[in-house]
């Protein structure tokens, strides 16, 4: 039998099985099709981005492995990403860092960027009908230092706060363009190796920072803004802790965005989502993978995100949360990283979606706890990958495990040649 056939015989028996148990599987697979993931625009070169600044150094952040192939230059991420797009079902964003404006050449340093940079993404964008999402950059440059925004010298904080306020300006002018905003993250390192004394001071300066960048009201863009627990090099203080952003978020009604890496391994990350919920407008993700630390291993189907994917499609949510991506493994074919990073997120939410959650909730309300806990577990090896190569069928993309061979076809053609 051809595989259509199998996928196609497959999901009638797999529809069938979820009736029994109260889902629509027709229902979950219209609903994933409207999941866009906002694609990392960095995983195509280890974060390197294309200012023409020379060897910055800097530090900040780190990808390591060197699998050959990585994108060079703007033609050849552009080119990657389409490819990517060629695999994966759904319509998606494409997330920019500011370092990866089209600067043609010219030395534009971070206090000079301006949307004009970023004319040819925005165009490109709307050709292969992308949405783009923003970053600021504050990591990789000479003033990166161990303190960015955050930092006691006004040199140096009012050159980062003139590069974030330029991104804001950038990101509505994006938003303005594609007709949908544009969402801007804002992340920095700022923090300390060893013990400090001025934990309170830091963190005054931030909100004061933060307080003069977000002085403009802007139409198009959101502003979110990510914390992190800790980063190498900055191992005993981070300026800007969850407790940090939570505390703003919530003041400022302001999106947070939530690393998956960010937080102790055994922290609940899908817990968070219930009371962001309800104290912040929205929420941003970066579904990562934390391997022993923030590692940004290339995100898979594991139990943390699957209980995240779950917990917004229970809280009904997905309007509120937008879903990207945030890792850089050089390790390995980078394009193939992105497949699977995309496909292993989808994945997640469509199990969300087959979730047979009306009978669970009834099982809950008559505190019938043993009955809820067998259906979760019976719920997890329902049939929904025969739902998932239906999911690829209808998009016309490779089913299942077959983008291997055109990740290496493209591999042979295009990535071992750079
Ligand atoms: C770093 C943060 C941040 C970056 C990107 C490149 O720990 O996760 O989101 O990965 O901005
Ligand atoms: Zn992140």
């Amino acid at each position: 039998m051809k595989k259509n056939e199998l996928v196609q015989k497959s999901y009638e028996i797999a529809k069938e099985r979820y009736q029994t148990v109260g889902v629509d599987v027709e229902k979950a697979l219209e609903d994933l099709q409207k999941i866009s993931v906002s694609i990392h625009c960095w995983q195509a070169d280890d974060v390197t981005g294309f200012e023409n600044l020379g060897n910055l150094g800097g530090g900040g952040i780190q990808a390591t492995g060197n699998y050959p192939g990585k994108a060079r230059n703007i033609d050849e991420i552009r080119q990657d990403i389409e490819k990517v797009l060629t695999l994966v079902g759904g319509s998606h964003r494409l997330n920019l860092h500011a370092i990866y404006g089209d600067f043609e050449g010219k030395v534009v340093d971070r206090d000079e960027v301006e949307a004009s940079h970023f004319t040819s993404w925005m165009e490109w964008a709307k050709e292969k009908e992308l949405k783009l999402d923003f970053n600021s950059t504050s990591f990789g440059h000479p003033k990166s230092g161990d303190l960015t925004l955050a930092n006691p010298n006004k040199e140096i904080r009012d050159f980062w706060i003139e590069h974030t306020k330029r991104c804001r300006a950038i990101s509505e002018e994006m938003g303005k363009f594609q007709n949908d905003p544009c969402i801007m993250n804002l992340w920095i390192h700022d923090g300390m190796k060893d013990l400090t004394v001025n934990r309170y001071e830091y963190r005054k300066i931030l909100e004061q920072s933060l307080d003069e960048i977000f002085a403009t009201e802007y139409k198009n863009m959101k502003d979110c803004l990510e914390s992190k627990l800790f980063g190498i090099g900055l191992e005993s203080y981070t300026v800007g802790s969850h407790d940090f952003y939570l505390g703003y978020g919530a003041k400022k009604q302001k999106i947070v965005t939530l690393d998956t890496g960010h937080f102790h391994l055994t922290e609940s990350v899908a817990d968070k989502i219930s009371s962001l919920l309800l104290f912040t407008p929205e929420i941003m993700l970066h579904v990562s993978r934390p391997i022993r630390w923030d590692s940004d291993h290339v995100t898979i189907l594991n139990d943390d995100v699957t209980d995240l994917a779950k917990e917004i499609v229970r809280a009904n949510a997905l309007n509120r949360v937008h879903i990207g991506l945030d890792y850089f493994d050089a390790s390995i074919n980078r394009l193939g990283a992105y497949v699977i990073g995309i496909c292993a997120t989808q994945k997640a939410f469509l199990q969300g979606l087959l979730e047979p959650i009306a009978q669970l909730r009834k099982y809950e309300e008559n505190g019938q706890y043993f009955e809820r806990l067998a259906l979760l577990e019976e719920a997890k090896v329902l049939p929904w990958n025969a739902v998932w190569d239906m999911f690829c069928l209808k998009n016309n993309i490779a089913i299942g495990e077959d983008y291997i061979a055109e990740v290496q076809q493209y591999e042979k053609e295009v990535t071992s040649k750079r």
